[in-house]
């Protein structure tokens, strides 16, 4: 049996057309400025979300980070949601490396209102911190893969405007909002001072993410990526991955949402099993097996032994993903894993 990995969309190989792209990449060293690919790519980035410049970052907490340094100075604050990736999976970069506050927002699905960042922001006063960026993560990764509704990211951006605050995306998975939701990423684009996007999740590339602003953000965007040893020099390789995946796997995205969809409803029958099925909007489905009797850990190994891999993320909590590398054959083959190991 082939071995259906849903740990995550980061797992995904590039396939024989992306590699061929790869090789034949025009080459240049990118922190001197003139890697051809990685300009072209930055160029279409940023026009795809209608700003004026983007540059290349080798990750997405890569990509976060310079975002929150070049926002902020050591003192400040920035609220988000309570799971957001910043504040659960970046191994507290933004306390060592910004010296900033983190200020968490309990949402729903992840997602909070322009109420709850106005009720957040601090006073003007000698005993607070400045309350400086709002982040919001589109889709949210802990929640299932959720989308962040467009009418309240503009709500929260007017706040933001009114208040002076620097408003960021999280946007590692943007391209699965904008296809399951059919808004321009430009749309999404408009209101943010800084997004960080991934290309190695949804969209299948090796390797990278991008920060998008305005020029002025993406100057001080590359002083700080090299400060952070994220200078690369021929990045083209990379970059040309991008590009292809851009021509080709974006709209197939709609593909891997029909899947966790079909996971979700299947595996929600399981007795024992709970999943939010509201939350299952893309490409991400959480499983609670507290009912069965079994730790997230125990099922974990035992799907390993039936070659599905899926991740213990808690106790009792278990994740899948799907992604190119999955197909409907896939999937059936991990349903049938699950119910032999949860009968
Ligand atoms: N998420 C990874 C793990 O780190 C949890 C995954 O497998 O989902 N923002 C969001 C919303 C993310 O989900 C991730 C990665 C990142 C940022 C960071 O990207 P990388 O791994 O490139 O630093």
């Amino acid at each position: 049996m082939p071995i259906v990995d849903l740990r995550s969309d980061t797992v995904t190989k590039p396939t024989a057309d992306m590699r061929r792209a790869m090789a034949e990449a025009e080459v240049g060293d990118d922190v001197f400025g003139d890697d051809p690919t990685v300009n072209r790519l930055q160029a279409r980035v940023a026009t795809l979300f209608g700003r004026d410049a983007a540059l290349f970052v080798p990750s997405g907490t890569m990509g976060n980070q310079v975002c929150l340094a070049a926002h902020t100075q050591p003192g400040d604050e920035v609220l988000f949601e309570a799971h957001a990736h910043i504040f659960d999976y970046e191994v507290a970069a933004a306390a060592v490396l910004s010296g900033i506050l983190t200020h968490p927002i309990v949402g729903t699905r992840g997602v909070f209102s322009a109420e709850d960042v106005r009720s957040r922001i601090r006073p003007v006063d000698v005993h607070c911190a400045r309350t400086r960026v709002v982040a919001v993560e589109n889709t949210h990764n802990v929640s299932g893969g959720t989308i962040f509704p467009l009418d309240e990211i503009e709500r929260i951006a007017a706040v933001c405007r009114e208040r002076d605050l620097r408003f960021h995306l999280d946007g590692a998975r943007i391209w699965n909002a904008h296809v399951a939701t059919g808004i321009p990423l430009a749309d999404y684009g408009q209101y943010f001072d800084s997004i960080s996007v991934c290309f190695s999740k949804g969209l299948g590339c090796p390797v990278g993410s991008m920060v998008i602003g305005s020029a002025a953000l993406i100057e001080r965007a590359r002083r700080i990526r090299k400060r952070f040893g994220g200078g690369m020099r021929q990045v083209c390789i990379l970059a040309a991955a991008v590009l292809y995946a851009l021509d080709h796997h974006v709209d197939r995205m709609a593909t891997d949402h029909d899947n966790a969809r079909y996971l979700a409803t299947e595996l929600c029958t399981l007795p024992g099993v709970e999943i939010d099925l509201e939350a299952t909007q893309t490409n991400i489905v959480y499983l609670e097996v507290a009912g069965t009797g079994k730790t997230g850990a125990d099922v974990e190994a035992e799907l390993r032994r039936r070659d599905v891999l899926a991740i213990a993320l808690g106790p009792t909590r278990l994740r899948c993903v799907t992604h190119l590398e999955v197909d409907r054959a896939g999937c059936e083959q991990a349903v049938a894993a699950f119910k032999e190991v949860l009968a």
